[in-house]
C-alpha cells in the first residue's frame, strides 16, 4: 500500500459555513496527516490553472466566482492510499448524489457548493500541491499514534 500525499481544498462555502473544523476532523479522524495547511484567496488567474480542464465549459465562470468569492483553505493530506480514500471521505461530487456518511452527503446538498476539493489521481495530486505550496511549506513527521492507527507491516 502506497503512502500518498493529496490536496484537499475546503472551498468558500465550507470557510463561509463554519465547516472548517468538522471537515478537517474527518481527515484526522481517519488517521491522515495533515503536513501542509494555509488560508488564501483564490485569484482568477489560479481557478483557470486548478481547474484547466473546466475552462472551456458552460459552468466555469460560475465556477471561477464561487471559488474566488471568499478565502479557501488548501491542505495536504498524506497517508496509505491517501488519494482514492480522501476522494471516498468527500463522496460523489453533487451533495444531492453523495452518499450518506461522507463529507458532502451529510453537509451539501448542491453541485457547485460542494464544500471540499480533493485531488483525483497521483498526477493531479502532484500538480495540485505544487499549486497551492512551495515544497519547504510541507512538513514530514511522524505522528507518535501511528502503531494505534494501523499495523506495522500494512506501510
Ligand atoms: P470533483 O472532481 O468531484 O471536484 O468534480 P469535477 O472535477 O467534475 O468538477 C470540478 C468542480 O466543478 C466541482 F467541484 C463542481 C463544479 N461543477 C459545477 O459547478 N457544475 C458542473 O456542471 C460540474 C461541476
Amino acid at each position: 500500500m502506497a503512502l500518498e500525499r493529496t490536496l484537499v481544498l475546503l472551498k468558500p462555502d465550507c470557510v463561509q459555513r463554519r465547516l472548517m473544523g468538522r471537515v478537517i476532523s474527518r481527515f484526522e479522524d481517519k488517521g491522515f496527516n495533515i503536513v501542509a495547511m494555509k488560508m488564501l484567496r483564490v485569484t482568477p488567474e489560479l481557478a483557470k490553472t486548478h481547474y484547466a480542464e473546466h475552462v472551456a465549459k458552460p459552468f466555469y465562470p460560475a465556477l471561477e466566482s464561487f471559488i474566488t468569492a471568499s478565502p479557501i483553505v488548501a491542505l495536504v493530506l498524506e497517508g496509505l492510499e491517501a488519494i482514492r480514500v480522501t476522494r471516498e471521505i468527500l463522496g460523489a461530487t453533487s451533495g444531492l448524489k453523495a452518499a450518506a456518511g461522507t463529507i458532502r452527503g451529510d453537509f451539501s446538498g448542491s453541485r457547485q457548493m460542494n464544500l471540499v476539493h480533493a485531488s483525483d489521481g497521483p498526477d493531479a495530486a502532484a500538480r495540485e500541491i505544487a499549486l497551492y505550496f512551495q515544497p519547504g511549506e510541507l512538513q514530514s513527521y511522524e505522528p507518535s499514534l501511528t502503531p494505534w492507527f494501523r499495523a506495522s507491516d500494512e506501510g
